[in-house]
């Protein structure tokens, strides 16, 4: 091989370590911060997705998600808990305060009200 095709050869192979690493390699998740009462805390920002979407907690702790949502866009005008029977409306401008307490560890989804703009809580098993 010449030098023109180790370099075709080596890029190639750096492309697909890249989109093997972006598709399936691990996502980062922002972890709660704990208050000095023990509340798992994230503020989450509500524009054009959720900032964090993926948060992590540990089971069995109080959680307080807030959501503070600087859009207009309707889409996102309420935010969906489904396993924790949560669905709130998220006024613009407004920090709006879910508190709930995972008892189930695993992976939880939470959403607009039409299940479009999605985020991820994952839920650690207390050790
Ligand atoms: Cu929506």
């Amino acid at each position: 091989m010449d030098t023109a095709q180790i370099a075709v050869t080596g890029g190639g192979v750096a492309l697909i370590g890249f989109i093997l690493w972006f598709f399936f390699g691990p996502r980062g998740a922002t972890a709660a911060r704990q208050t000095q009462s023990g509340v798992q805390e994230v503020e989450v920002v509500v524009r054009g997705g959720y900032t964090p979407d993926r948060i992590e907690v540990t089971q069995g702790r109080p959680v307080r998600l807030t959501f503070l949502r600087n859009e207009s866009n309707p889409c996102t005008e309420q935010v969906v808990l489904g396993d924790f029977g949560i669905a709130r409306t998220l006024p613009e401008g407004e920090r709006v305060a879910v508190e709930f307490t995972p008892e189930k560890a695993g992976e939880f989804t939470f959403h607009c009200s039409m299940n479009m703009v999605r985020g991820t809580l994952i839920v650690r098993p207390a050790v």
